[in-house]
């Protein structure tokens, strides 16, 4: 179905180019895509990114371009680290800002469909690192489909996930959020 996929290109990326088209030979499949539009709260306001998400055969592929993030600043016995940065798929697809100290809280818990440990959430993605406020990371998950997680949120944290405290990793304050919408067609 997919064999003339070509790793080389990331279908996500070059969907994202103006102007952009496959040659014939490489548009092989229609398949569901969805975004999330990403913008800094109050702790960080600065951030903005995209999140993609592309249905594949057997799951999905995730690409992710952050700017702004803030630079790393190490922890201590009393302090979170600042980045890399936990980076999940929230319940509710609400970014109202709220508490300025605390945003995001409109945008829930976890999602967590399949009522697992945190670490083997369905929205457990790997950390975003910045360089000099630039994340751009690109992952397979066979976890939920496009169509799983539209009017979801996507947040990223000021703090790692230690993909072992529960509920959610410990990864400190929500600095950035973005619902997932805007399903499309695009090609694989
Ligand atoms: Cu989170």
């Amino acid at each position: 179905m997919f064999t003339n996929y070509n790793p080389v290109f990331c279908p996500v990326f070059s969907y994202m180019q103006p102007g952009f088209s496959y040659p014939p030979q490489w548009r092989m499949e229609k398949t569901n895509i969805a975004k999330a539009d990403i913008k800094g709260g109050p702790l960080a306001p600065d951030i903005r990114g995209v999140v993609y998400f592309l249905d594949a055969m057997d799951g999905t592929y995730v690409f992710a371009e952050v700017y702004g993030l803030p630079d790393y600043q190490p922890g201590s016995d009393s302090k979170l680290p600042i980045g890399p940065h936990g980076f999940h798929i929230h319940e509710k697809g609400s970014c109202e800002v709220g508490d300025p100290e605390n945003p995001f809280q409109s945008a829930g818990s976890h999602w967590n469909p399949t009522n697992q440990p945190h670490g083997n959430h369905a929205g457990d993605f790997p950390v975003l690192f910045s360089n000099h406020g630039k994340a751009i990371m690109y992952f397979f998950t066979d976890k939920f489909t496009v169509s799983d997680v539209l009017g979801k949120a996507m947040i990223i944290h000021e703090s790692p996930d230690d993909f072992k405290s529960q509920p959610a990793g410990n990864a400190g304050r929500r600095l950035a959020c973005g619902v997932i919408n805007n399903k499309q067609i695009g090609y694989l």
